[in-house]
């Protein structure tokens, strides 16, 4: 870099630290010092108690409309933590002992089996890292008001690194019939969710898995099993997973056809919305932040797409007339979230920032007009349009 740039940057950055480092909370540091012995051991870890970043949960007390959101503007990296992935609960979350859980695998196979977690836990296992979206996300920007001036209204979605049996295996296992083209999953909740999945997904990449970041799966998340299908809408990955039923036809169940299908223009039903189109948000600044003073920021924020890896993130911070290539962190996994990063100087004038999302198959993740004008006036589902966010002069970021 050329030395006079590098100077001017140091300088802008340094006008910052200087306010951090004459702030009173040194002194604290030096007083208490390192003399005082603090806390032994502990045998399951918790943050720190000055941190109090939460879920968005909503007042509600019906278990059967139960949500609440990941805060994506206050994690870092791509991992969702547990205790911090969205939920989205049709009847509650069942209290489930893992020693009586049971998947029973049957239908159109040659013998049908019955797993405990133990016999599943000695097959061979993968772990993969996917975001998990529910396709109700920003179903909000749907109506006339919009969402929420706040990226938390967006937080139906989370990623993990996912641990867990490919359910290829279990389905050789059982040998499916040759005149298989479905299976339907069902959970243990007293909604008995169930889905119908094509067998040529199921053969591709699904998971059981029984492990999220490293532990077993939180109980909100479907202790002890639950299936995990890349990319494809969140009702789909059935939670509390204990059934797995081969068959040649779909079942057309309550939660594909009641819900979880679009009313088109055209009057007709677009049914079976499984894959989760390309997405991103800038996650700071954002909605209901403040950008405190004009200067040197990073303009940082998450992209994913349910047909693969991300490509390219552009980012406009001028409404859109033009656009640059954001940074993406390495490695960029397929079907997860990719973090995307990029250096701005803001001038402290108004601005609109937005980015947008270009995956491997080429798909440009579509403004709000253009998605629009696909899908009518009647959607519940998948909008995955950009998300500008205004910065006003005193730094407070809303809905553009
Ligand atoms: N058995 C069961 N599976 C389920 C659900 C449920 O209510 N019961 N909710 C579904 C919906 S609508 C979504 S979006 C995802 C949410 O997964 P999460 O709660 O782990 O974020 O789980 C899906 N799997
Ligand atoms: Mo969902």
């Amino acid at each position: 870099m050329p030395e006079q740039a590098n100077r001017r940057r140091f300088l802008k950055l340094s006008a910052l630290m200087t306010a951090a480092s004459s702030c009173t909370s040194n002194k604290a540091v030096e007083e208490e010092g390192p003399g005082q012995l603090g806390k032994a051991v502990s045998a399951y870890g918790e943050r720190s108690p000055f941190e109090k970043v939460a879920r968005m949960t909503p007042d509600v007390k019906n278990p059967q409309v139960a949500s609440s959101r990941t805060p994506l503007a206050d994690i870092y990296g791509i991992i969702t933590p547990n205790s911090l992935h969205f939920e989205r609960h049709h009847s509650g979350v069942p209290g489930i002992n893992p020693a009586d859980h049971r998947l029973m695998i049957h239908g159109m196979v040659d013998r049908p089996l019955v797993f405990t977690l133990a016999e599943l836990k000695r097959l061979p296992s993968v772990s993969r890292v996917h975001f998990v979206e529910c396709s109700g996300n920003s179903g909000s920007e749907w109506s006339a008001k919009g969402a929420p001036d706040v990226i938390r209204a967006h937080g139906l979605a989370s990623c993990s690194e996912w641990t867990g049996v490919p359910l290829k295996t279990l389905l050789e296992e059982a040998g499916v019939k040759p005149e298989a083209k479905w299976l339907v999953a069902e959970g243990a909740d007293a909604c008995k969710m169930s889905r119908s999945i094509p067998l040529n997904k199921a053969m591709d990449d699904i998971l059981v898995a029984y492990a999220q970041n490293g532990e077993a799966i939180r109980p909100e998340q479907g202790y002890p099993l639950r299936l995990v299908v890349p990319g494809w809408e969140g009702n789909i990955n059935v939670k509390w997973l204990r059934r797995i039923k081969v068959s040649d036809t779909p079942y057309y169940t309550k939660d594909e056809t009641s819900k979880y299908t679009e009313l088109m223009p055209d009057g007709k039903a677009w049914i079976f919305t499984w894959p989760m189109d390309a997405k991103s948000f800038i996650t700071y600044p954002s909605g209901g932040q403040k950008v405190d003073g004009a200067g040197f920021l990073e303009i940082t924020g998450l992209a994913w797409s349910g047909r693969g890896k991300i490509a390219k993130v552009e980012v406009s911070t001028d409404g859109g007339q033009t656009w640059q290539a954001a940074a993406l962190q390495e490695p960029v996994f397929s079907r997860a979230f990719t973090r995307f990063r990029l250096p701005w100087q803001w001038d402290g004038k108004e601005a609109t920032i937005v980015s947008r999302a270009i995956d491997e198959t080429g798909y440009v993740q579509p403004a709000r007009e253009e998605l629009g004008a696909v899908r009518g006036k009647n959607s519940n589902y998948h909008n995955n349009a950009t998300k500008p966010w205004k910065i006003a002069v005193d730094g407070s970021v809303t809905n553009a």
